[in-house]
């Protein structure tokens, strides 16, 4: 396997990482630390081994159960051989399957991959070559593109098969078969990787982000014990795929921490997220924005749904506008925590506080994370005027082999700076203002302008191609492509379409281009640059 990376040259340099500080009491880990005996052996050693720990439909999973299982599968991965450092590839679902293959491989030490069910082959071979993943866990549905994706990862050798599994390959449960109860997990230390999570890449290039036991407990121990004050009681519930941080913290390990129970749900739509909260009694609920406003588009939404259980809902992933905030706490009467995160930082860094909302802003720094608006030398800008945020706590952007990007993230002594432009007012609350990259975020999906045109201009009928956001009512922004065709090529709706086809086949289909526009040419700066900031404004007035 020589041609797999080693963790320690995946890793920055010591140099370029970012200053983690742990300035709370509840941030004081100990040097050995496992992240899966603080979430799940805590809990059911720990006189909640009878508690729900998994609701998926009818079924639910005690932490006691779920341990069993986890230890089982921890010893069942051992025998083929995967151990400490290995990384593996999970794609899945949210199924209890994901959170089980996810707590055993946290148990064993194995690095967690975890991909989204959306993503396609191209995508999928590129995060497990730049990985190193030499197995994966795959749900039985979803295996195709993964399959596709293998051939162009020679080190990806073993597909375990969650869900049903035929021929030659291995079933997750026949791993399980026969083996002990009991495991103990690996006495991991607290700075040692736990997973890498790609993002969606901004310059078409997926980038990884390290993150170690501790990160992924000091985003529970900060953010959610101040910000959400879990109970037991607790039903964590919501959309977002557990292979999105957004969703591992808050349909994972946010619940777990605090011996709460996650409620996993199938495929998002309004009625059927509306369905689940009433149902399954949930308590805290993690959406997106755009699914808040579906969710209230549902016709007598309120009448028709119990949603008496809903104490909190989390916005995140684009901004949350005030109209949305008022709409949803008029209708349903429940506050929305708007709140910023990243998967460089695993979670939710800056927030709105409950009961101090001021709708439109996105609110305070998350107590242990040091906020500061600065201009591009790092110089501190006075409130009232934009400038980018940088912040630094317990956790923080370590890039996989991406020295160039590190260095761009964390600037200005061990801070780090996500490209987000933000005013700070006169009593520190933070409002957002746009994104200093050509990142489009539609519908809570974030799409590199880049990286569709990238694929369009794969097609024989495509000159050049450029990708902006268009302002939408409904998804915040849609992708709008503008396309100049090779000589001799007329537009023509025919071809538009094809040319959506096209992307939905090479890309995550939720990337296509909404849009398409054919021009004759594309506004460019003296130095050849395309004039992105012109084909925005562009696209921003109507018709
Ligand atoms: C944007 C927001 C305005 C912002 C994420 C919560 O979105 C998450 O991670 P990603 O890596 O994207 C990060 C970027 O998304 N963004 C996120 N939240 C907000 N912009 N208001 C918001 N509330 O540009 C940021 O840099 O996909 C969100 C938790 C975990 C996450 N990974």
């Amino acid at each position: 396997m020589s041609d797999v990376v080693s963790i320690a040259d995946g890793l920055p340099a010591p140099g370029l990482r970012p200053e983690q500080v742990f300035t709370l009491p509840e941030l004081q880990y100990p040097a050995r630390l496992n992240v899966a005996r603080e979430l799940l052996d805590a809990n059911a050693d720990g006189g909640r081994a009878g508690r729900p720990a998994i609701v998926a439909g009818e079924r639910t999973i005690t932490y006691a159960e779920l341990q069993k299982q986890v230890n089982r599968l921890a010893h069942g991965l051992r025998a083929q051989g995967l151990d400490r450092g290995d990384r593996v590839l999970l794609r899945m679902p949210n199924v209890p399957e994901f959170i089980l293959t996810w707590l055993a491989c946290q148990k064993v030490g194995i690095v967690t991959v975890s991909t989204m069910p959306m993503l396609r082959a191209r995508e999928l071979a590129a995060i497990a070559g730049d990985a190193g993943t030499t197995a994966a866990v795959v749900w039985g549905g979803l295996r195709e593109e993964l399959e596709r994706a293998q051939s162009q990862v020679p080190h990806l050798t073993k597909l375990i098969v969650a869900g049903e599994a035929t021929g030659s390959d291995i079933a997750l449960g026949s791993l399980m078969d026969g083996q002990p109860e009991r495991f103990d997990a690996a006495d991991t230390a607290r700075d040692e990787v736990a997973m890498i999570a790609y993002t969606s890449g901004s310059t078409g290039v997926p980038k990884g982000c390290v993150h170690y036991h501790s990160d992924i407990l000091s985003s529970a121990d900060s953010y959610a014990r101040h910000l959400l004050r879990p109970t037991e009681a607790d039903r964590f519930g919501g959309h977002p795929t557990l292979a999105f941080t957004f969703g591992t913290g808050g349909l994972l390990v946010f619940p777990f921490r605090f011996g709460a129970s996650t409620v996993l749900s199938g495929p998002f739509t309004p009625e059927s997220m509306l369905e689940t909260f009433a149902r399954q009694r949930v308590t805290i609920c993690f959406c997106a924005p755009t699914s808040y406003r579906l969710m209230l588009r549902v016709p007598n939404m309120s009448q028709r749904f119990d949603l008496s259980s809903l104490r909190l809902g989390v916005s995140a992933a684009e901004p949350l506008p005030a109209a949305t905030y008022l709409e949803w706490i008029g209708t349903t009467g429940i506050e929305l925590l708007d709140g910023i995160g990243s998967t460089e930082m695993f979670h939710i860094f800056v927030s709105s506080v409950a009961g101090r909302v001021r709708p439109g802003a996105t609110g305070l720094p998350v107590p242990g994370y040091e906020c500061r608006v600065v201009d591009d030398d790092g110089r501190d800008m006075p409130a009232g005027q934009s400038g980018l945020i940088a912040i630094k706590g317990p956790t923080g952007c370590k890039y996989w082999r991406k020295p160039d990007r590190q260095a761009e993230y964390v600037r200005f002594g061990g801070f780090n700076v996500t490209g987000d432009v933000y005013v700070r007012d006169a009593d520190g609350s933070l409002t957002y203002q746009c994104r200093s990259d050509d990142m489009i975020v539609s519908g809570g999906y974030k799409i590199p302008g880049p990286e569709v045109e990238h694929v369009l201009d794969e097609h024989a009928a495509v000159a050049e191609s450029a990708v902006v956001a268009a302002p939408d009512a409904t998804r915040g922004f849609i992708v709008k492509a503008f396309v100049v065709l090779k000589p001799g090529r007329n537009p023509s709706d025919a071809l538009a379409t094809e040319l959506q086809e096209h992307c939905k086949r090479e890309l995550a289909p939720y990337k296509y281009p909404r849009v398409v526009e054919f021009a004759e040419r594309l506004p460019r700066t003296e130095t050849g640059k395309i004039r992105r900031f012109e084909l925005r404004s562009r696209s921003a007035r109507p018709g």
